[in-house]
């Protein structure tokens, strides 16, 4: 016996490599509803060879369903993944809304698979942002060994993790470079992003940081360990999907970079290319449609005593987005429902 699965916000980016991944891994699915808002109701996505139409998120009675997976934004998740809850279909939500919230866990498996637990409170387990899930993966290998004390890390976000529209902006922006007859102004970025980037993601906070960089602070402490010290600086670049960090760790103990490729090497969720020769180092367009955490470029920081630099690059729609929740759901259900 399998499962009864929501996809909910079906026909965005997320919504749709969630379909595509629950297939590939062949996610043990009895029955599966596809959820749109109205404006996109109607609308078909794929589930393999099956080709499925959206239902009204707006009037989808959630009793009888084990999981849904939420890709809809925070102003929707807070109407609906409440009422889905008390349904008694545990939401896997992938917005920031609950992200933060002590009664729900927020979960890289990878990293803290057995916080999964946690679900029971409110019936919601939360995905991280995508700049924070490829990070915790690879920081947390090297913390088990070495004890990260503090993270700087400088992010290279593609405009997929803006969505469609970000896409389409670039794609349009750099189409009127070499066709100059139609101006795109800046809409979804703040500033052209085609030939350019931009170091703003998100609402800037008071302290002149974005909510992105504090998302990244925030989230690698609630998941991987609070006395981490993480700054972080978020820039969207014209590339448009896969995201690239650049990561340097001081830790406690004294970590070579050898032994940091092996144990990078040995873990799960991580592949390491990293020859130091042309080409020997994985770059955004080589990510796209992988599962792993790539990671790169491994090398000693000679400024401090206990110091390493790292690239680490990942397709944020997958192991940023999709394809955690999948593997929350793959977790959940090994755990707790124990029906597949
Ligand atoms: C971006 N990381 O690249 C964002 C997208 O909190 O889930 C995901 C935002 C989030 O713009």
């Amino acid at each position: 016996m399998g499962y009864r699965i929501v996809v909910a916000g079906a026909t965005g980016n997320v919504g749709r490599e969630m379909l595509n991944i629950l297939h590939e891994r062949e996610f043990p699915v009895d029955e599966i509803a596809v959820l749109a808002s109205r404006r996109s109701l109607g609308t078909e996505v794929s589930f393999g060879d099956r080709t499925l139409k959206t239902q009204d998120l707006a009037t989808f009675d959630f009793t009888g369903w084990d999981i849904a997976l939420f890709a809809i934004g925070s102003d929707a998740t807070k109407e609906f993944a409440p009422k889905a809850a008390k349904a008694g279909c545990v939401v896997i939500d992938n917005s920031s809304l609950y992200r933060y919230d002590p009664d729900v866990p927020l979960v890289v498996p990878e990293v803290n698979a057995d916080a999964v637990m946690g679900y029971s409170k409110k019936n919601i387990i939360a995905n991280p942002n995508c700049s924070t899930a490829q990070m915790v993966v690879a920081l947390k290998p090297l913390h088990d060994r070495a004890r990260i004390k503090r993270v700087v890390v400088s992010t290279y976000q593609s405009v997929s993790g803006a969505g469609k529209e970000g896409m389409d902006e670039l794609w349009d922006q750099t189409k009127a470079v070499y066709n100059p007859v139609t101006e795109v102004p800046p809409k979804k970025f703040q500033k052209q992003i085609a030939f350019n980037v931009i170091p703003h993601i998100d609402v800037f906070l008071e302290d002149g940081s974005t909510k992105e960089e504090w998302k990244m602070v925030a989230e690698t402490k609630k998941i991987l360990d609070k006395s981490i010290k993480v700054t972080a600086t978020c820039v969207r670049v014209p590339v448009f999907v896969g995201h690239g960090e650049s990561i340097n760790i001081e830790t406690e103990e004294f970590l070579d970079e050898d032994e940091a490729r092996d144990i990078l090497r040995e873990s799960p969720g991580i592949m390491v290319v990293d020859k130091r020769e042309d080409g020997g180092y994985v770059t955004p367009i080589d990510c796209v449609g992988d599962y792993a955490t790539f990671i790169s470029r491994i090398r000693q920081d000679s400024t401090i005593d206990n110091g390493l630099n790292f690239w680490c690059v990942s397709d944020n729609l997958r192991k940023g987005a999709a394809l955690n929740a999948v593997q929350i759901a793959e977790v959940f259900g090994q755990r707790v429902l124990k029906k597949g």
